[in-house]
């Protein structure tokens, strides 16, 4: 597997190297690890070292796309694109109800809102939308409602947000958890991964 991606990789480098990327966006696109706007090769292979696990996540927190808390090949395949068609352009947004922490007990669980900038992510939310648990809506915690998600006093940051296969274990609970521990969660974890999510619908 290890030797696959390495394989993988170095191609998508290759091509990847032959080209300057030009693209503008906010802070939090995949893989561009100075918040330049733009993602250029050295930190195409930032990303490829954090994934093979000769440097720590640290050094280039932009490399995790999904916010999974790990760098997968998904992730170096989105930093690629950024590399060769640019970031994704900043716009209002689609908001979305999502619903963690279903169970028999409680089947409607516990419902909050995420904004989504990124118009690839709104794609892949719109894809989810009442299909039940599929993938782990995971984001950058922050405080505050962020205007869209009262009750909470916590929402997740827009520009920081999207969805992963699989996540670390730290990041997953329900909202009431985020809630009830608002201090630890901004300040330890920083991101929230519920592996519960479910995507209702598209609000606006
Ligand atoms: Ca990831």
């Amino acid at each position: 597997m290890r030797m696959d991606a390495r394989r993988f990789l170095g191609c998508v480098l290759a091509g990847a190297a032959l080209l300057v990327s030009t693209g503008r966006c906010q802070a939090a696109c995949a893989g561009d690890c100075d918040s330049d706007g733009a993602v250029a090769v050295n930190e195409l292979v930032a990303g490829v070292g954090i994934a093979l696990g000769s440097s720590a996540l640290a050094t280039c927190p932009a490399a995790d796309g999904d916010f999974s808390g790990v760098v997968e090949i998904t992730d170096l395949v989105r930093a690629v694109q950024h590399a060769l068609d640019g970031c994704p352009p900043v716009g209002e947004g689609a908001l979305f109800r999502i619903r963690a922490c279903a169970h028999e007990g409680n089947p409607d669980g516990q419902i909050f809102r995420a904004l989504i900038r990124d118009p690839a992510v709104v794609a892949e939310a719109e894809a989810l939308v009442g299909v039940g648990h599929r993938k782990i809506l995971s984001g950058r915690l922050l405080r505050g409602d962020g205007g869209f998600n009262a009750p909470w006093s916590w929402n997740l940051d827009p520009d920081a947000v999207g969805f992963a296969e699989f996540t670390i274990e730290l990041c997953d609970g329900c909202p009431a958890f985020v809630e009830e521990e608002l201090d630890y969660w901004l300040g330890t974890v920083r991101t929230y991964c519920p592996w519960s999510t479910e995507v209702l619908e598209r609000e606006r």
